[in-house]
């Protein structure tokens, strides 16, 4: 998206102002797993406080500068999924989707690595820019729980950067690697969830067409996936956010494939 439009959609959706050239990042994590914290760590008291646009969930953006650019990080609410079931999970989605945000950090508990795990991959079908912070390591060394970084990283086809937020351990290789990951110095093949043959042979089938429809604007396969799912939330975002109608003959072109 050109970033002058892309500053209005932040603008007048999701009431956030980001400046021209300025880096947008979008805080992501369950509920407790110290994002407030990490967000506080790296904002410090540069920090506006407000609701989302039109709904009674609170809405946190804080700026930093980092190697002398500026980054605009917004702490999105804690939630275990991003499918949209609640209000703060279709906040969360719609930002991630719709905010185009440079990058997006997804912090996990790493007392519950596999819980935590599900939301990450989740992010990662929507979009490649990923950074994967697992917070809580002096919890996990207490409880003697040892995980292998490297792997897990090789894994998941994203940085991962261990921390203790609450005693700002970690936090200089979160901020350098938040730097290369929005910038784009770092490029992040992620990890796909591969589902049964049917749905895949729907998701090829689906693909080309979606692509034509929104052009560019959000990742094919994602959408696929959600329209296989009849999220119709979702499609309704879609035609807000985008200022696309998906027209009932567009979609009667994606149902009869
Ligand atoms: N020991 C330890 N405690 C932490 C760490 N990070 C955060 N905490 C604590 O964990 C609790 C939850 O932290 P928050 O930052 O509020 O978590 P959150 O993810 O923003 O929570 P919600 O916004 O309610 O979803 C607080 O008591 C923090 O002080 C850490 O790295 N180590
Ligand atoms: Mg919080």
């Amino acid at each position: 998206m050109h970033e002058e439009n892309r500053g209005r959609v932040l603008r007048e959706h999701f009431g956030i102002a980001a400046a021209l050239g300025q880096y947008v990042i979008a805080l992501a994590g369950n509920p407790n797993v110290g994002k407030s914290t990490v967000f506080n760590a790296l904002t410090g008291l540069r920090q506006h406080t407000g609701n989302w646009p039109g709904k009674t969930v609170d809405n946190a953006q804080g700026t930093f500068t980092y190697r002398q650019k500026p980054f605009l990080l917004v702490d999105l609410p804690g939630t275990y999924s991003i499918l949209a079931h609640t209000v703060e999970e279709q906040v969360a989605r719609d930002f991630i989707c719709f905010g185009q945000p440079n990058a997006t950090l997804v912090v996990l508990d790493a007392t519950c690595l596999e819980r935590n795990l599900n939301l990450a991959l989740q992010v990662m079908e929507i979009t490649p820019n990923v950074v994967v912070c697992v917070n809580l390591m002096d919890e996990a060394r207490k409880k003697n729980i040892a995980i292998d970084l490297p792997a897990l990283e090789k894994e998941l086809g994203v940085p991962v950067v261990p921390t203790a937020a609450r005693k700002g351990e970690g936090l200089d290789t979160l901020r350098e690697t938040l730097y290369q990951v929005s910038t784009g110095a770092r490029k992040s093949i992620p990890r796909q969830l591969v589902y049964s043959q049917a749905v895949e042979e729907a998701v090829e089938k689906l693909v080309p067409t979606i692509q034509r429809l929104i052009d560019h604007k959000l990742n094919p396969r994602w959408v696929a996936l959600r329209l296989l799912d009849g999220d119709k939330a979702f499609i309704e975002s879609i035609s807000r956010h985008l200022e696309l109608q998906l027209s009932p003959k567009a979609l009667q072109e994606v149902a009869a494939l």
